[in-house]
């Protein structure tokens, strides 16, 4: 095997999987990242990040000698980059860390090793970080300038895990491998091989970049339909979920589900890298994410309203109402409040409300700061029992457990379709 040892640059979300999933195959791990705590967590064989089945696995790694992690790169046979890839500005990509990584790395890059990026990325990227290695280390050759005789190899090779199944997913989806050249891919394919149960499929780096792209985008568009349809039905007088289980017996449609918007890290962001790359092509997908960053807001008026008419209704203050919020997460059965719509919407009402606001996330044990000190942590029952007006942010199992004849409130606004 030409890889003994292995580098994964970025402990997170998809490093810390994928270099457990190496260590499991008994190859030798080295996890690098700038987060001493997530360092010194995962040294001691426990992880700093929720992700079903993760902690056994690394436990087993280390335990076993298979799995280190350090703060600062050394020699490896392949190199994996999976650090975050945010945006600044005006939803401009911000590859700060990928560069960071590339420096960190060069000092110890030796002739035959291969350099994976594997972090979301603007179309050029690879060939960008190649370009900032290059510049780093002019002893060794690079593929632009020596071809297929590079003394290092270079690949893009995006992770497509979904948050809460990865460790199922990193082994069975199929991987896009966007070498920069042939024997690039070719050796970015037996690396990958060593856990992959799905099939590699080679392509160039530029079209591997754009495809982790296109994925996400194909989401976020068909997710902003659904939300649109929300907002044309609720105009209209018509249960938008009806609509779409009725319209999608049609055997070309397939609808997704609309909802509060769209949260976590990557559908929400990496879009944005295509329509600052294009813009004046991405109508559609910029169109798209307006629509699903303007859901939070609508909800929050639907929210102001039937506040409005349980007020008129009951001929009473609004300090005397109590508001319960279900849900924070950033998607059901997780505990992921980053980057989640429905903790903004819960937040903005909790501090514009001025009577009692309950939270409900059968999730957590303690709510985060911004929403502790205008709001109470409650079980459903409690919720249910004391609210006024329903909100429901977060299609949680336990949520949709709740029967019919225990929601006696006149008021809800249900962003998932659960109780109506
Ligand atoms: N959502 C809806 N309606 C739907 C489906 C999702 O409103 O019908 C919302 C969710 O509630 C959530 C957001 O969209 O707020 C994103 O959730 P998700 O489950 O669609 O996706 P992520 O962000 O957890 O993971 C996505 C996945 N991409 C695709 O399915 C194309 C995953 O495979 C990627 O690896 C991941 O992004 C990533 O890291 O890029």
């Amino acid at each position: 095997m030409s890889f003994t040892t292995i580098s994964v640059i970025g402990l997170g979300y998809i490093g810390l999987p994928t270099a457990a999933a190496f260590a499991s195959r008994q190859c030798q791990v080295i996890g690098v990242d700038v987060n001493q705590h997530a360092v010194d967590t995962i040294n001691r064989g426990e992880i700093h990040i929720v992700e079903p089945d993760l902690d056994i696995v690394v436990k087993t790694a280390v335990d076993n000698g298979f799995l280190r992690a350090v703060t600062s790169p050394v020699a490896a046979d392949a190199y994996l980059i999976a650090v975050p890839t945010p945006f600044k500005g005006s939803h401009e990509p911000d590859l700060i860390h990928v560069k960071a990584a590339a420096e960190s790395i060069a000092p110890v890059l030796k002739k035959g090793a291969l350099v994976v990026l594997e972090s979301t990325s603007p179309v050029g990227t690879t060939e960008q970080m190649a370009d900032w290695l290059a510049a780093l280390r002019p002893d060794l050759s690079f593929p632009k300038q020596a071809g297929e005789h590079a003394d290092i190899n270079i690949a893009y090779c995006p992770e497509r895990v979904l948050p809460g199944q990865v460790m199922v997913e990193l082994i069975k989806n199929d991987r896009v491998i966007g070498g920069m050249t042939a024997t690039c891919s070719a050796r970015a394919c037996e690396l990958y091989n060593i856990f992959l149960e799905g099939e590699c499929v080679v392509t160039n780096s530029r079209t591997a970049e754009m495809c982790k792209l296109t994925e996400n985008s194909f989401r976020d568009v068909n997710i902003a339909f659904a939300n649109e349809l929300s907002l044309i039905c609720a105009n209209n007088g018509i249960n938008v979920w009806e609509l779409i289980s009725l319209a999608n017996r049609h055997p070309r449609v397939n609808i997704l589900q609309p909802g509060p918007g769209v949260g976590g890290h990557c559908i929400a962001v990496d879009p944005w890298f295509i329509v600052a790359q294009s813009p004046e092509h991405a109508r559609l997908i910029q169109t798209a994410r307006e629509v699903n960053d303007g859901k939070p807001l609508w909800v929050i008026e639907q929210v102001k309203a039937a506040i409005a008419d349980c007020l008129s209704e009951t001929d009473r203050r609004a300090s005397e109402v109590t508001l319960a919020c279900f849900g924070l997460s950033f998607k059901p059965n997780i505990d992921d409040l980053r980057e989640s719509p429905a903790m903004n919407i819960a937040v903005t009402l909790a501090d514009w409300h001025s009577g009692k606001t309950l939270t409900v996330e059968p999730n957590i044990h303690v709510l985060p700061k911004k929403l502790a000190a205008n709001s109470e942590l409650v079980s459903v029952e409690q919720a249910l029992q004391q609210a006024d007006v329903l909100v429901l942010l977060v299609d949680h199992n336990e949520f949709k457990a709740i029967k019919s004849e225990q929601i006696t409130q006149s008021w809800i606004v249900d962003t998932k379709g659960v109780w109506c």
